[in-house]
């Protein structure tokens, strides 16, 4: 187990609308500021969902560039864009932020029902975006929404070989409608199928949010948080910031004795280069 806990936050997701969550950062300028506050309470890693000037999800990439420049200059946060996108975005787009040169990307290893819609990552579609990944020197993190996908993962590692830097670090999405659930047995149940020697995160939808971070962190895990899988604090309060939620998840892992990594550390921990 570390010392210390990988905190990454997801600060905007690509379902809710700007109009129902003002607080949710949809502009460059709101990304950054969130970027740098999150940074400031605990913060290594940020998980990045863009928007177009409507406030609505985009893959555009000359907006993608951009924002990985603009991340980059304003903190020291790891850029892990995301190649899910959204549930309507066709393969070409999300293969395409690659091109954005992240420091890290998202790789989802299966298909799975989404709320109403279907997430859909198929299998030679996972391959090319685990090699082309190796190939550009990104940093994978596998997003795992159901216990198969972790057997998805093991096949994908056998065939494919290990992924840029050689560290294998998952993300646990629980409590997706049509996913598994965000409870402490099934993360348990994930542990048994993690690949030797990775590393894991997990993140709660919604009202999970905290019984997955509390799961978590008492099995040895890292955490990720943010407005991306919940927009509500506690029972009747509205999420105020994604550092609002960073700053709890920090506190939780101090309390826990494994204090916040700061975004050198992780860069270290995730088995990436270092930034120069
Ligand atoms: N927005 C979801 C459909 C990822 O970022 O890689 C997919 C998602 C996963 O959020
Ligand atoms: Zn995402």
């Amino acid at each position: 187990m570390t010392t210390t806990t990988l905190i990454t936050v997801a600060p905007t997701g690509a379902e809710s609308r700007k109009a129902d969550v003002p607080a949710l950062p949809v502009t460059l300028a709101e990304l950054v500021a969130t970027a740098k506050e999150c940074q400031a309470v605990g913060a290594g890693v940020i998980h990045v969902h863009i928007r177009d000037d409507d406030a609505e999800p985009t893959l555009d990439l000359g907006r993608l560039k951009e924002t990985v420049q603009a991340l980059r200059a304003g903190t020291d946060l790891v850029v892990q864009l995301s190649s899910g996108g959204a549930v309507t975005d066709p393969e070409g787009d999300r293969l395409r932020v690659l091109d954005a040169e992240p420091d890290m990307a998202s790789c989802t290893m299966g298909t799975v029902n989404f709320g109403d819609g279907v997430f859909m990552n198929r299998w030679d579609f996972i391959v090319e975006l685990h090699t082309r990944m190796r190939e550009r020197g990104i940093v994978p993190e596998y997003e795992i929404f159901d216990l198969g996908q972790l057997t998805s993962l093991e096949r994908l590692l056998s065939r494919h070989g290990p992924p840029f830097g050689g560290h294998v670090h998952v993300d646990l999405v629980m409590g997706v409608p049509g996913g598994m659930p965000g409870t402490t047995s099934a993360l348990v149940s994930c542990l048994r199928d993690l690949p030797a020697g990775a590393t894991f995160s997990a993140t709660g939808i919604g009202r999970t949010t905290l019984p997955v971070l509390l799961a978590s962190l008492s099995a040895g895990g890292h955490l990720r948080v943010g407005m991306e899988d919940t927009i509500t604090y506690a029972k009747g309060q509205p999420v105020e910031s994604n550092a609002q939620l960073v700053a709890r998840a920090a506190a939780f892992a101090r309390l826990a004795g494994r204090p916040p990594m700061s975004p050198a550390e992780a860069r270290t921990f995730l088995g990436m280069r270092s930034c120069d």
